[in-house]
């Protein structure tokens, strides 16, 4: 306090009088209401005029130090007070009951989600095994790009928890879309698409599913909003793409209307549709060779999203196979729009049960013991269904950060956008000893290094 004052007055010292009155009133105002004092130790308190104060209350009475007040509805004021007890000679010291003010620093990359400390694929301090989510939150939170757009996740899954308090806020919502009035407001081709899509039913109400919804958390939970858990991004818009019934033909129609909303974006220059940039697809069909002509549904979409700047984050299968060998649908697929994922521990290894490729598989991120939302709270779950959509969350956070030069990229060629995100995610790994070799990066995502790398494209 005291270097505070005399820093003031010796400002004042160059003002005139008003100001100094104007300082006299801003101490008046902020002036406490009680005094701190201290009493000889032979006499204590009870020399106080009864008629002037409250009867002292007693703070530290090792050290003689009372709170005193001046009694209410009383002309004599806590200054006067102040004034008159330090002529007392039965006091040692008297003062204002000054207010303090907490010496944290605010945090800007801890978010002040309770369950934070739980979700050691985002910060793992001590060991680095995560993917340096709190370095990457320096350069943003995610939210929107450098053109000021909506940056969307599409989560394709069974379905998700839509009024989950920790992803409600996060969730895309089709402005235009009036909901539940059985009209296509908005004349995309889809009644009712508030958030999203249910392929299955052909509505726009989601089910609410543990799987989804987890993954959903991955990607986008809502950061520092004092709930539960955080995201990759503590703001981005999560579309919610239900294709029920783990068939692939609801599969296909699902991403057909997050293929339907971007290109209506693209082409009403943001007017209409959504900005998605990424989907996830954390499901599969094991030991099934994409490229044999058995399933070129997949291929083509992954190729018809690619064109319009969507990178597919896809989850190979939870069996320790190499899937180079064994195929797998969708991560074995040809299109260069594909990001696919392995899942990796607390120890920084791949988890066991989980597939591989040289050729395939492109990064890892950790899926092991993973905290998120699921439908009424939070969970832990695991799996490659886990590690995809810290990818998924990854690319629209890189989109929010990425530099003007970028942006330039995005708007006017989304699809060279795309492959140059997916190179940077691929080049800024951190190397991993059981990654090397058995996949094509050798290692594990680094949001930070991908973040840097970004935001440093020219
Ligand atoms: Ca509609
Ligand atoms: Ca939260």
């Amino acid at each position: 306090m005291r270097q505070t004052f005399l820093i003031v007055l010796a400002g004042l010292c160059a003002v005139n009088l008003s100001n100094l009155w104007g300082f006299a009133q801003a101490l008046a105002a902020e002036s406490p209401s009680a005094l701190i004092v201290k009493f000889k130790a032979s006499q204590g308190a009870r020399g106080l005029d009864s008629k002037l104060y409250q009867t002292a209350k007693p703070l530290v009475k090792a050290l003689n130090l009372y709170l005193v007040k001046v009694k209410p509805g009383s002309s004599f004021s806590t200054g006067d007070a102040l004034t008159s007890l330090r002529h007392d000679p039965s006091v040692v010291f008297a003062q204002f009951d000054h207010k303090v003010k907490l010496r944290s620093f605010r945090d800007e990359t801890t978010p002040n989600d309770p369950e934070f400390a739980k979700q050691w694929n985002l910060s793992s301090p001590q060991t680095h095994v995560d993917i340096s989510a709190t370095e990457a939150w320096k350069l943003g939170k995610g939210g929107k790009d450098a053109a000021g757009n909506d940056i969307v996740v599409a989560i394709v899954d069974g379905g998700m928890d839509v009024n989950h308090p920790d992803l409600v806020e996060n969730l895309w919502v089709n402005a235009k879309e009036i909901p539940g009035n059985g009209i296509d407001d908005d004349g995309n081709g889809f009644i009712d698409d508030i958030h999203g899509w249910n392929s299955g039913t052909d509505t726009g109400t989601v089910p609410s599913t543990a799987h989804g919804t987890h993954v959903a958390g991955i990607a986008g939970a809502r950061g520092n909003n004092g709930k539960g858990v955080v995201g990759v991004n503590w703001n981005v818009k999560i579309m919610a793409v239900a294709a029920p019934g783990e068939i692939t033909s609801t599969v296909i129609k699902a991403y057909g209307y997050v293929l339907a909303q971007k290109k209506l974006w693209l082409e009403t220059h943001g007017a209409k549709g959504a900005n998605v940039v990424s989907t996830n697809s954390s499901f599969g069909m094991d030991d099934a060779d994409c490229t044999k002509g058995e399933y070129p549904a997949w291929n083509d979409m992954y190729e018809s999203m690619g064109k319009v700047g969507i990178l597919a984050a896809a989850a190979t299968a939870n069996n320790n196979v190499n899937v180079d060998v064994t195929g797998d649908v969708p991560t074995g697929c040809a299109s260069s729009y594909i990001v696919s994922v392995t899942n990796t521990n607390s120890k920084d290894e791949k988890y066991p049960q989980a597939g591989y490729g040289l050729k395939t598989i492109a990064l890892g991120a950790p899926g092991t013991a993973i905290y998120s939302t699921i439908p009424g709270g939070f969970g832990t779950m695991t799996g490659t269904s886990m590690a995809t959509p810290h990818l998924a969350g990854a690319i629209a956070f890189l989109h929010s950060v990425a530099s003007a030069d970028f942006q330039k990229v995005a708007q006017s060629d989304p699809a060279r956008a795309a492959l140059i995100l997916k190179g940077i995610l691929l080049r800024t790994v951190d190397k991993l000893p059981s990654l090397a070799g058995i996949t094509i990066s050798g290692g594990r995502l680094n949001l930070a290094k991908a973040g840097q790398a970004i935001a440093a494209y020219h």
